[in-house]
């Protein structure tokens, strides 16, 4: 490199930073989200077949709530257990990227949350879209303790790769 290499470099540098800067400044990822949810974990009674059972559910509804956001966004979930069990929340196929500490698998990723605990899972959703599945990864409480989690498009339905429908509806199959 000749003596006059050095300033070339170095405005050819700052040339490329002020064309990321100038590029970045107007794209989508500006727009991302932070999509806050608290889930209260605790039992109620619910009727089946004329019979009374004490069920764990989230926010006292079964399926729980399902959460949307949109890809790129980040999730925060404040899990309250009101429960008398120890639980934790998968979030089923979501590639945690930096973040596999807020996977929900007890004893390999995190402690269980115990009775009256608190616990948030915070983490990006980025790079993949579609309906996934929120549940329990604790024995069998994944039955009552499960909801859907819906990764919208940044560039919204016109990019779905097939024709817009005319309604969605997230169905849940629980057993
Ligand atoms: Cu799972």
């Amino acid at each position: 490199m000749t003596s006059m290499g050095v300033p070339v470099v170095a405005a050819v540098a700052a040339a490329a930073a002020i064309i990321f800067f100038a590029f970045t400044a107007g794209q989508p990822a500006a727009m991302a989200a932070i999509v806050e949810h608290t889930f209260i974990v605790s039992q109620v009674n619910m009727t089946r077949s004329c019979k009374e059972t004490l069920v764990t559910v989230v926010n006292g509804q079964l399926p729980g709530p399902s959460i949307e956001v949109t890809e790129g966004d980040s999730l925060s979930v404040h899990v309250v257990n009101k429960s008398p069990y120890n639980i934790t929340i998968h979030w089923h196929g979501v590639k945690q990227r930096l973040s596999c500490w807020a996977d929900g698998v007890p004893m390999i990723t995190q402690c269980p949350i115990r009775p009256d605990h608190n616990f948030t899972y915070r983490f990006d959703v980025a790079g993949q879209e579609g309906t996934l599945l929120w549940h329990a990864h604790v024995g069998c409480f994944r039955a009552t303790l499960h909801g859907a989690l819906i990764i919208r498009p940044r560039q919204g339905a016109s990019s779905y790769p097939f024709p817009k429908p005319h309604l969605e509806i997230p169905m849940i199959l629980g057993s």
